[in-house]
């Protein structure tokens, strides 16, 4: 396709996407299932963190995800701020049968509220809902919390591939209209690289190497 022009249809968006949330969760699972359709029975502890990416076509707009799949381990917290900065979107995990997970969801809606404002969607996700049977977190309570805080609240299971395309989908879209909304708040549109808040990346037609881009995000859901 020639190159859109600012106002045309064909533009990719980059944008940077962190996990967080307790170890054990699944974090590093809903990011192999979404991006390698892999599922590992094992807990390997993520170290720090780890990066992978996903291409994704949504109604002719390109998107290219770049995903940080943080250590849950309470060591690595103070790391946090390094993975979440400059996101345009923060998935929070917790385990539906363990209930300190689900409040250490709540710590980092605090945090991220804090140091970033509502410059970032929220997503909060309750996985390994194949485990209902020993959910330990009420789903009213924990879609109840979303709301308060203007997060949007998923179920996934990483292990039975439920909920996991939806959950980044739904996400990309919020990400690609906050992008817009920015976009249109700067006026023309005709500068590509002044679009932003805080610098989402809008290349037109061609995309680059998919590195990490930073940028601005969310006041709806
Ligand atoms: N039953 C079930 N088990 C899951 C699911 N998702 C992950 N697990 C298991 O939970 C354990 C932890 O998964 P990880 O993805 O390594 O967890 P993590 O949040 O990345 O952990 P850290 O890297 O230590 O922060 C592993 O044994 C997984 O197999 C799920 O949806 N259902
Ligand atoms: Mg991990």
């Amino acid at each position: 396709m020639a190159s859109g022009g600012a106002g045309g249809g064909s533009k990719s968006y980059s944008f940077k996407v962190v996990l967080l949330g307790e170890g054990c969760v699944g974090k590093t699972s809903l990011v192999l299932r979404y991006c390698e359709n892999k599922f590992n029975d094992k807990h390997i502890t993520t170290l720090q963190a780890s990066f992978l990416t996903k291409k994704l076509n949504i109604g002719g707009k390109r998107v290219n995800l770049a995903i940080w799949d943080t250590a849950g381990q309470e060591r690595f917290h103070a790391l946090g701020p390094i993975y979440y900065r400059d996101s345009n979107g923060a998935i929070l995990v917790y385990d539906i049968t363990d209930e300190d997970s689900f409040q250490k969801v709540k710590n980092w809606v605090k945090e991220l509220r804090k140091m970033l404002g509502n410059e970032i969607c929220l997503c909060i996700v309750g996985n390994k809902i194949d485990l209902d049977k020993e959910r330990h977190v009420a789903i009213q309570e924990a879609e109840g919390y979303a709301e308060s805080v203007g997060a949007k609240h998923y179920h996934t299971s990483a292990k039975l591939n439920k909920g996991i395309e939806e959950l980044f989908l739904d996400l990309c879209k919020r990400m690609i209209e906050t992008a817009q909304a920015d976009e249109r708040a700067k006026g023309n549109g005709s500068n590509q690289a002044g679009t932003a808040r805080r610098g989402v990346q809008i290349v037109d037609d061609e995309p680059q190497n998919a590195a990490a881009a930073g940028g601005g995000c969310c006041s709806s859901g």
